[in-house]
């Protein structure tokens, strides 16, 4: 069989990076979309992905362009596209509501329209979120609990969610949509809670900080870790039939219990230095997330291999590491 292609947008982000070496290691070609300045300033912008570089095919194009995505995938022909770039930052996403909508479902039905024209054969995954549950209206949420998303981001994701599934029941497009929960790791974004506080203990440890600030730390998240969640994409495109599968842990924890976790590591107590802000509340919060993946596990065979205290030791310790200390405080070689 020839060597089969992927096409990732998002390619440059957290789990665009994860996925981009599985599909490596799988012997996939593996074509990314990026926008024409991160090419410009590769050392900034590419970072993520800049120790596979070289073994990727790069095109420069846009969300906001339905040509470019149109030619891209005409050209490349992928087998399997994976489509998980988003204005992805929750709470921006109360700050700037239109370019977040503008961009997370004109971004996603370009894609679609451009594979269904283009490429039709090609199988399609939509990086759904949790954050379609919102005020989620049960516990454990699953595939089929009712939307109620709380933002723009949220709202951004049901309509992103449904026109997956309607180019799947309109046109015969193999499109599948993974419910991800939240999943972190060493390459998660500063801007993230749980990067804010593991970066935040390692400046502490490093002597270069006194306090982390934040917001509700009473908000509880199903908190995974990414590489895990990039193996779950996969395995959606890979069955008989496309589906929607929820992706999550099954366990629940506070910002609280995170913060606790990460500075004891440290022989910290998390009440010395975390000062809340009531500035870094949401205008919407969403309370309460835990997923009920038995779908995902039952049909695809899909597992954690990370659980929420290994989470939070190799998040510390990668900071720990970034920041030249060890978790007592020691300097260490970067
Ligand atoms: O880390 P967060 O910003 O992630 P959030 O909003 O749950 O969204 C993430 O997970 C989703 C999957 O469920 C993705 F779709 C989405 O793209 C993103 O990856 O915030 C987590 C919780 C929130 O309740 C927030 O209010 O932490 C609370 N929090 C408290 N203090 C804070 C802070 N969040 C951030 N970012 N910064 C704080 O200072």
């Amino acid at each position: 069989m020839s060597q089969r292609k992927a096409f990732i947008t998002g390619i440059t982000g957290q789990d665009g990076s994860y996925l981009a070496e599985l599909l490596l290691s799988k012997d996939y070609e593996v074509h990314g979309l990026v926008r024409r300045v991160a090419l410009e300033d590769p050392g900034h912008r590419l970072g993520r992905i800049a120790h596979v570089r070289d073994r990727l095919i790069l095109h420069a194009g846009s969300l906001e362009s339905f040509p470019s995505l149109y030619q891209i995938v005409r050209q490349v022909q992928p087998h399997e596209c994976y489509h998980l770039a988003s204005q992805s930052f929750v709470s921006y996403s109360f700050d700037d509501e239109f370019s977040t909508l503008n961009t997370n479902i004109n971004g996603t039905h370009y894609l679609l329209a451009a594979v269904k024209e283009a490429a039709p054969a090609c199988r399609f995954y939509f990086a759904g979120s949790s954050e379609m549950f919102g005020k989620a209206e049960e516990v454990p949420q699953t595939e089929l609990t009712r939307f109620h998303p709380r933002s723009a981001y949220g709202i951004s994701k049901v309509a992103g969610f449904d026109l997956t599934r309607n180019y799947r029941e309109a046109y015969g497009l193999y499109a599948s949509s993974g419910i991800l929960f939240n999943h972190e790791s060493a390459r998660r974004g500063y801007e993230f809670v749980t990067r804010k506080i593991t970066s935040g203990v390692a400046a502490i440890v490093a002597g270069k900080a006194k306090q982390v600030r934040l917001g509700n730390l009473e908000a509880r998240r199903d908190w995974g870790h990414a590489p895990d969640y990039v193996e779950a994409m996969w395995m959606m495109l890979q069955q008989g039939v496309p589906d929607d599968y929820v992706v999550a842990t099954g366990e629940t924890h506070s910002v609280r219990e995170f913060c606790q976790v990460a500075f004891s590591l440290a022989g910290l107590d998390y009440r010395d230095h975390v000062v809340t802000d009531a500035l870094l509340h949401r205008p919407a919060e969403v309370d309460l997330l835990i997923g009920n993946p038995a779908k995902a596990r039952a049909t695809l065979g899909w597992s954690t291999h990370t659980n929420f205290q290994m989470l939070v030791r190799l998040m510390v310790e990668a900071d720990c590491r970034v920041a030249g200390v060890s978790l007592a405080g020691k300097a260490i070689g970067v």
